[in-house]
């Protein structure tokens, strides 16, 4: 595995960061699930608690172009009534089912709500699955509009796997353009992280196992973020023994 694929795998991300003071001792965080594996990533990042620890004040959104990852989040802030709900917020009532210009054409019709939604918080997170229309479309306008907004932007997605072809094309594009709009981009591969188990693990265990795995490599980074020796900047190598 070469060195690229290996970070990309394990979390991405050598990166030199220059942030700016922030003006709260627990600054606000909001983490934004965008598309299906977005939304089911900022659903399990919730439930789990662990960026509970990070010394961050975090809020919760999930956004797609239609209702049905939503109504996941319905049901799961339903089923944890004891956690802070997660908002949602659907930016057009159609299917974007893999075209990532009609997310895109979506995205930039609703930017003020989106600009209304970054406004205020001092980080966010952008969490999503690339290579299909939802997440590729959506979250580098996001970031992008986040960063405009002087907000430290960090993007953490998934990566698709072999058998779904065209979309490691477009995921890669995707990948390319968020190392630019954001301040940190980590991708995960769904491909490599599967292949570190043997058949007989269960998927659903394989992909919990990948949600937490994003969890920690995120408190990782907030953790980092909330020192105030390393605002001036740090480079970030993730802790790749302990996945
Ligand atoms: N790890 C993980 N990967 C997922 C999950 N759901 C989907 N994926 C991956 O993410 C990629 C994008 O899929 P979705 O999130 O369903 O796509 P979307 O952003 O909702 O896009 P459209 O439905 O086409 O608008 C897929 O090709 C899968 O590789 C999930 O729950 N966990
Ligand atoms: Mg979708």
């Amino acid at each position: 595995m070469d060195r690229r694929m290996f970070l990309q795998t394990f979390g991405a991300g050598v990166a030199s960061l220059s942030l700016p003071a922030f003006a709260s001792p627990a600054p606000s965080c909001k983490i934004i699930g965008i598309g299906a594996a977005g939304c089911n990533l900022a659903t399990a990042l919730r439930a789990s608690n662990i960026l509970d620890r990070a010394g961050a004040a975090l809020s919760y959104v999930c956004i797609d172009l239609g209702p049905h990852a939503l109504e996941f989040v319905d049901i799961a802030n339903d089923a944890c009534p004891a956690l802070a709900p997660i908002k949602t917020l659907m930016l057009a009532p159609v299917r974007a089912g893999g075209r990532v210009n009609a997310a895109r054409a979506a995205c930039l019709h609703h930017r003020a709500i989106l600009a209304e939604l970054l406004a205020g918080s001092d980080m966010v997170v952008l969490l999503a699955g690339l290579g299909g229309g939802s997440g590729s479309g959506v979250t580098p306008i996001l970031s992008r509009l986040a960063r405009d907004a002087g907000v430290v932007t960090v993007a953490a997605v998934v990566t698709p796997f072999a058998f779904e072809g065209v979309r490691n094309r477009r995921a890669d594009a995707v990948m390319n353009r968020l190392q630019r709009e954001a301040d940190l981009a980590m991708a995960f591969s769904n491909e490599e992280w599967f292949n570190r188990f043997n058949g007989d693990t269960p998927m659903f265990d394989v992909f919990d196992a990948l949600d937490r795995h994003i969890a920690n490599q995120l408190h990782a980074v907030m953790s980092r973020l909330n020192t105030p020796r390393s605002r001036a900047g740090f480079t970030f190598a993730p802790d790749c023994q302990s996945v």
